[in-house]
């Protein structure tokens, strides 16, 4: 699917409106500061970075001056920061979709997980067959109705899948999500790694038939097994060569112990060789076209935490990125 010579175009996405802790905004930069961006080179990628979006066009257009503090964006139903969150992952599909329309394989570092509307609706703009595989501690598929926080970072599959309420509801056509044509079905979508799912959660996953490998059964089965069984699943009825794969990678599906710098940490996650198994593993099938590295964030624990978090999300980029061990 990636055309010669094989790019990468890094979509550095600082941002943090989906959740409420400032921080995770420069999960971008630190990345690229470790070197990310000359560990790829040396995979022997090309490698296009033009800076991290900064949306100051949105903020501009909302009248918000977030360094002043003053965010005019009130909540709509429990939605916070609705038009902020749309505007911002709007203009991610439009760049992660000419990227990879283009033949180049976006990678998209968080920011919170939110930006996954973003990024996910550009893959299938350029392939609408595109299945997802989601490794994260969370399902994110709260809907309006769902959502306890209504932090939008813990929605953004809901709204990929046209589960959630739908801008007619808002009563505008302008209004915020209206963007998003739900291009994504349940059964093209997998998880791998929770462990803290909502009630209202647990019963959109069942009613929806949707696919999940918890620690559970990670524990059960071992990661090998399931990772081979999520991509039988996503692949399912499709041609030999299998679906284009988008790896949407959240550093919280790791144990905290492993990667301690994140909003929404959870024990029992999974081990540093089982977060790199899956990216490996993913690499090996040839059918990667986008990447997200999402809740990174460095302002969260103490200067070691941070180096070692940011270190481990490096590593597992490259590791989706066709670094070997031998
Ligand atoms: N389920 C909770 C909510 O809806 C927590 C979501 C936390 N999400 C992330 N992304 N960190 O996976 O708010
Ligand atoms: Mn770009
Ligand atoms: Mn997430
Ligand atoms: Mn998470």
């Amino acid at each position: 699917f990636i055309k010669d010579p094989k790019t990468i175009a890094i979509v550095g996405c600082p941002f943090s409106g989906g959740q409420p802790k400032a921080g995770v905004d420069e999960g971008p930069i630190h990345l690229v500061e470790a070197g990310l961006p000359e560990q790829l080179k040396a995979l022997g990628w090309n490698v296009r970075f033009d800076g991290h979006h900064q949306f100051e066009e949105i903020n501009a257009k909302l009248g918000n001056d977030p360094a002043a503090g003053i965010v005019r964006d009130p909540p709509i139903g429990k939605l916070k920061n609705p038009r902020l969150v749309s505007e911002v992952t709007k203009s991610v599909a439009e760049a992660v979709g000419s990227h990879a329309k283009q033949g180049e394989l976006p990678l998209t570092l968080g920011g919170d997980h939110s930006l996954a509307m973003g990024t996910i609706s550009g893959t299938l703009s350029a392939y609408p067959d595109a299945g997802v595989i989601w490794v994260d501690a969370h399902a994110d598929i709260n809907t309006e109705e769902t959502t306890d926080t209504g932090n939008i970072h813990g929605m953004p599959v809901a709204f990929l899948l046209g589960i959630t309420q739908q801008p007619a509801s808002y009563g505008a056509s302008e209004a915020p999500f209206s963007w998003i044509k739900p291009m994504l079905t349940p059964e093209r979508i997998v998880y791998i790694g929770l462990r803290d799912v909502d009630v209202g959660e647990k019963a959109i996953l069942k009613k929806h038939g949707i696919k999940a490998f918890s620690m559970h059964e990670v524990d059960r089965y071992g990661i090998g097994r399931v990772v081979e069984m999520a991509l039988e699943w996503v692949n399912k009825g499709y041609g030999p060569g299998g679906r284009p794969i988008h790896l949407s990678f959240d550093v919280d599906a790791l144990d905290p112990t492993v990667a301690p710098s994140t909003g929404t940490p959870v024990r029992g996650g999974l081990t540093f060789r089982e977060g790199h198994y899956i990216c490996e593993s993913i690499y090996e099938t040839g059918n990667l076209v986008a990447l997200d590295l999402m809740e990174v964030n460095p302002s969260l624990a103490d200067a070691a935490a941070v180096k070692q978090t940011v270190a481990v999300g490096c590593s597992l980029v490259r590791a989706a990125l066709g670094e070997t061990l031998l």
